[in-house]
């Protein structure tokens, strides 16, 4: 009875999301893994990841030059592979690519071509293609803005394969890769409020600091800057059972929550971010209902802030699906080592729902069809 009574909330909240164009956004996410067919290590330093984690890229979002430490490059193949996780399945519209941007004759070794596919669970894949194609060569300049490219139709992934890729030929063509890459989904949230237990009022870092974009700047706005006040701090006090509710102003059937710890800038002060918390989910902001995380105990972790500008390395963690319009984060463990009598707080949330690809939605149409037709009955006796 409970799943059918969530089965027609799925139905019943899902659809006017889907049109309700007002409040959900496109966004840009950041791939959590990338994991290419061969890399280039030390000295040269080109691997994968250096395509998920904002090296090289600057606050207008131009990707340098410079292929150590901030390019994946493979291990001399002209034929590899790439493949990202996002951390959870996403609706999908397209990528951003700033391809392989090393000057001069090295921009040959950028993907030229690739055959793409997509996976929500990384079990079931489907083949793919993009418009423009083939991908654009990098200009070999600092001022690299990359490039953008959609789906033929928007898919649901977790996974994006590029297998195999291969460059553009003509000098230096003896190795492929790629500088950065970010995807675009249409499901973002907008309009989130926040309050909290305990707020640091001296400095202003309230609540509404985790939802307003406050300290975020760069390409889709995915850095956050150390400034404090662009914070939420709950006041000194025993960490433990400090709260943070999230209201979307509306059921959405959430699939992601993407989180940027505590990141102030100077002596400890990161280790005040959220080590483990428990997330609850409310339709009413009365009943909730915990989630079950993957860490011990059944929480969800974060990762500490660099506690520098330009954060990047946001966590993001998959919602399953689950319908709400109130979230709250409870802080059950921090960074620092006297979680009896301290201060804990984030920088910055998002909350991403759950868009059905287009040959679901003709499905759930029709089972919101059915339930409409099963709650007119259900009034009637
Ligand atoms: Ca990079
Ligand atoms: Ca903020």
């Amino acid at each position: 009875m409970r799943c059918y009574a969530v089965l027609l909330l799925l139905v019943l909240t899902g659809l006017p999301q889907v049109a309700e164009a007002g409040l959900v956004t496109s966004d840009s996410i950041r791939p959590v893994a990338a994991q290419a067919g061969t890399e280039i290590g030390a000295p040269h330093d080109r691997k994968a990841v250096y395509t998920i984690d904002g090296s090289g890229l600057n606050a207008a979002g131009q990707h340098n030059t410079g292929p150590n430490g901030q390019m994946w490059l493979s291990d001399f193949t002209t034929t590899d592979s790439i493949r990202y996780d996002l951390g959870a399945p996403m609706m999908l519209s397209g990528f951003h690519v700033w391809n392989y941007n090393e000057s001069g004759n090295f921009t040959n070794r950028g993907v030229s071509s690739a055959t793409i596919k997509t996976s929500a669970d990384g079990v079931s894949w489907s083949a793919t293609t993009v418009t423009p194609y083939p991908f654009t060569k990098a200009p070999g300049s600092s001022s690299y803005a990359g490039d953008d490219y959609t789906f033929s139709t928007p898919v649901v992934a977790r996974y994006v394969d590029f297998d195999p890729v291969t460059n553009f030929g003509g000098p230096s063509s003896n190795t492929v890769g790629l500088s950065e890459i970010r995807f675009t989904t249409p499901s973002l949230i907008t309009g989130v409020t926040a309050t909290a237990s305990s707020e640091w009022l001296p400095g202003n870092r309230v609540a509404s600091k985790a939802v307003d974009g406050s300290g975020m700047s760069g390409f889709a706005d995915e850095r956050a800057d150390s400034n404090p006040g662009n914070m939420w701090l709950a006041d000194i006090g025993n960490i433990v059972g400090r709260t943070i509710t999230f209201d979307l102003q509306d059921v959405h059937v959430l699939q992601a929550t993407r989180i940027w710890n505590y990141n102030e800038a100077g002596g400890s002060y990161r280790l005040r971010g959220v080590k483990e918390f428990d997330i609850a989910v409310s339709l009413d902001d009365s009943s909730y209902q915990t989630l079950v995380g993957p860490g011990s105990g059944g929480h969800f972790g974060l990762a500490m802030a660099p506690g520098t500008d330009g954060y990047v390395l946001a966590d993001m963690i998959d919602l399953g699906r689950v319908p709400a319009r109130y979230v709250r984060f409870t802080v059950q463990d921090y960074y620092g080592s006297n979680p009896g009598n301290d201060y804990v707080g984030l920088s910055e949330v998002r909350f991403y729902e759950y868009v059905p690809e287009p040959s679901t939605l003709l499905i759930w149409s029709l089972l919101a069809g059915l339930a409409v037709g099963v709650g007119w009955r259900r009034r009637k006796r």
